[in-house]
């Protein structure tokens, strides 16, 4: 930097010092600024391209009246799932009050996620094979073809 001494006390800085030790600073903020906020703003696309994604992340899964989206979730046997529930639906649908459940009877899984939240789970899948998930709380519950979904545990 420069060969300055540190100003102890800025009363006796001369005059001229100060302008230009903040504005270097206010050019440090908004560049600090700027790096954060296009990372911010790039970081669901990198996420979405997989680059950045590593074992223990949680794999998104939405809920709607629609269904689950992805319907199909595959992971191996042994290793802890952990899912990020996304509930799409608002505490308008008169049906279940908006929530939704993500379940497996044969895991004893059984989540619940209020309108418009989002939960990280986890559990563990030790036997290979297919079960299915679902949801028993809107339109129809297990009866609804929608609401229902496939784990794929791989040995
Ligand atoms: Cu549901």
């Amino acid at each position: 930097m420069s060969d300055r001494k540190p100003v102890q006390n800025p009363g006796e800085a001369p005059s001229g010092q100060q302008p230009t030790r903040r504005s270097f600073v206010t050019f440090g903020a908004i560049a600090v600024g700027a790096v954060a906020a296009s990372g911010y703003l790039l970081w669901p696309a990198l996420r979405q391209s997989g680059l950045f994604r590593t074992a223990s992340e949680a794999t998104p899964v939405a809920i709607s009246m629609s269904g689950f989206s992805p319907n199909v979730v595959k992971v191996r046997a042994g290793e802890t799932v952990r899912l990020q529930l996304i509930n799409k639906d608002n505490s308008t649908h008169s049906d279940g009050g908006g929530w939704h459940q993500f379940a497996i009877d044969e895991l004893k899984v059984d989540f619940k996620v209020a309108p418009l939240d989002v939960v990280e789970v986890s559990f563990t899948a030790d036997k290979p094979g297919t079960y299915d998930f679902y949801c028993n709380v809107c339109c129809g519950g297990k009866a609804n073809p929608y609401m229902h979904g496939q784990l794929v545990v791989e040995a």
